[in-house]
């Protein structure tokens, strides 16, 4: 079963778009089986984000990321990586196909709603950054019970 981490960020947060977003995933048959809710320090935006070191809006994504609570989540499921970027969209809202959360609530790129991991590598990466393996659901992992047979 794989996992993959999401975020739903500041500015998805701040418009109430909470629950909007994680229907999207659940409907789409993703199961949540770790959430909370967190402000991003400095120290932790820059572990997440470290593949953009260096790159001109790396500063800004940073201030973006640390500068009101988000909700961090893993999904888990068939495919969840992929499923769930796809469910995502692409990067820039204005780019983003309509049905997915970018293409549906965004149109600025600094301000995108959501973040997905990109590989099943980053995703654990990215899960070990914000969560302990105790606070992964472990029942629901071991019980496929929303796989609709
Ligand atoms: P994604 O979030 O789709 O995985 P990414 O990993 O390439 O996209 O970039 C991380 C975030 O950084 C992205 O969600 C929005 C921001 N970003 C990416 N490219 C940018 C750019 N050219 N200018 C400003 N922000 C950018
Ligand atoms: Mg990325």
């Amino acid at each position: 079963m794989e996992q993959t981490l999401i975020l739903i960020k500041p500015d998805a947060v701040q418009r109430s778009l909470t629950g909007k977003i994680i229907a999207r995933f659940e409907n789409r048959g993703l199961q949540m089986v770790a959430a909370k809710q967190l402000l991003v320090d400095q120290k932790l935006a820059e572990e997440h984000y470290a593949e953009h070191v260096g790159k001109p809006f790396f500063a800004g994504l940073v201030e973006y990321i640390t500068s009101s609570p988000i909700i961090a989540m893993v999904l888990a499921g068939n495919n969840a990586v992929k499923v769930a970027r796809q469910t995502i969209g692409a990067t820039d809202p204005k780019e983003a196909s309509p049905g997915t959360i970018r293409g549906d609530y965004g149109i600025d790129l600094g301000r995108n709603l959501v973040h997905g991991s990109d590989s099943t590598e980053s995703s654990q990466r990215e899960i070990n950054i914000f969560f302990s393996s105790e606070q992964i659901n472990e029942w629901t992992m071991a019980n496929e019970k929303w796989i609709v047979e």
